[in-house]
């Protein structure tokens, strides 16, 4: 497995679960934990980027805002980032986060303003000074697609720029964005229409969907077949466009009943949307399923549990 800092390659085998757009959500990051850990020794962990920034205000006002849908939660964005490094460290190689635009706001990107003026300023107020270079650190390793060598290709928002190799992402840099010019579904129109690589970087974090010829244009200039990403709140958990997308909702604005994660085979090549299909690679997240093959195997179920930081410094969730 080769990776470079923007573009991530996933194994050729083994068992990949999916999850998109957390936003500070503990339980049901937990709840993706625990689906990953029944997978066994052959399973990773992709999550579409959007970990971080999730709602501060009182349940009692809660479905007053568009975006809370579902079982109320407070944000728990520091609590979430220590355990996704401590679940990396614990299982090496095997645990990657791609970046969303919410950790981008952390790195360069524009400041989101989902539920306060500027989401990234009060995180790292929360987290504090040396916490927080320590969070621009991580922020800044994050690649920004995976793909595999199946053809497929993973990311936070619709791919929405027409790359001539998979190498082009190596010339971006997260510190230097500029908000994308012209609609989505005008990338590529010509040869004359290269952005340049800060353009480039907000065509590929902030669009929410490409038309069925985009996508086909964008995927087969890099020898991919279909895309698939998060970003937007879907209320049954996922939606297919055309044939060559799939964009999933785990987690954040959603009902727990339609919350949904994939769970793919690395060795198998899904040549369209339609071959994902629901109860099998289409699984809801939540009842979490007990885990019976690690029993079976004889071997310890792992556990999630907290032993030891992940780095000397440590972040407090609040209360
Ligand atoms: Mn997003």
């Amino acid at each position: 497995m080769v990776t470079s800092t923007k573009l991530l390659r996933l194994p050729d085998r083994g068992r990949l679960l999916v999850a998109a757009d957390l936003h500070g959500n503990l339980r049901d990051y937990l709840a993706i934990v625990a689906h990953f850990e029944n997978l066994g020794s052959d399973g990773y962990l992709l999550f579409l980027g959007d970990l971080l920034h999730g709602p501060y205000v009182p349940f009692e006002s809660w479905g007053g805002h568009p975006c809370l849908r579902g079982r109320p939660y407070r944000d728990q964005s520091p609590a979430l980032l220590l355990s996704v490094t401590e679940l990396m460290s614990r299982y090496p190689g095997r645990v990657f986060v791609l970046l969303g635009n919410h950790e981008h706001a952390h790195i360069g990107g524009p400041r989101t303003s989902l539920f306060a003026r500027d989401e990234a300023a009060i995180l790292e107020q929360r987290i504090g000074i040396e916490n927080s270079s320590w969070l621009t650190e991580l922020l800044s390793s994050l690649p920004l697609w995976a793909v595999t060598s199946s053809g497929l290709l993973f990311s936070h928002a619709a791919p929405g720029a027409l790359l001539s190799s998979l190498g082009d992402l190596d010339q971006l840099d997260y510190r230097l964005y500029s908000p994308p010019s012209i609609r989505a579904d005008s990338i590529g129109s010509g040869a004359g229409d290269q952005p340049d690589a800060a353009a480039l970087l907000g065509r590929l974090l902030w669009g929410s969907s490409l038309s069925p010829a985009l996508a086909s244009q964008v995927l087969g200039a890099l020898g991919l077949t279909l895309s698939i990403y998060g970003h937007s709140i879907i209320p049954a958990g996922y939606q297919t466009i055309g044939s060559q997308q799939l964009i999933l909702s785990s987690s954040f604005g959603m009902e727990d009943a339609y919350k949904k994660i994939l769970c793919l085979d690395l060795a198998m090549k899904y040549g369209a949307a339609s071959a994902l299909r629901l109860g099998h690679e289409i699984l809801p997240l939540y009842p979490i399923p007990s885990a019976p093959a690690a029993v079976e195997l004889g071997r310890k179920a792992p556990r999630f549990q907290a032993t030891r930081p992940a780095r000397t410094t440590i972040l407090r969730p609040t209360p």
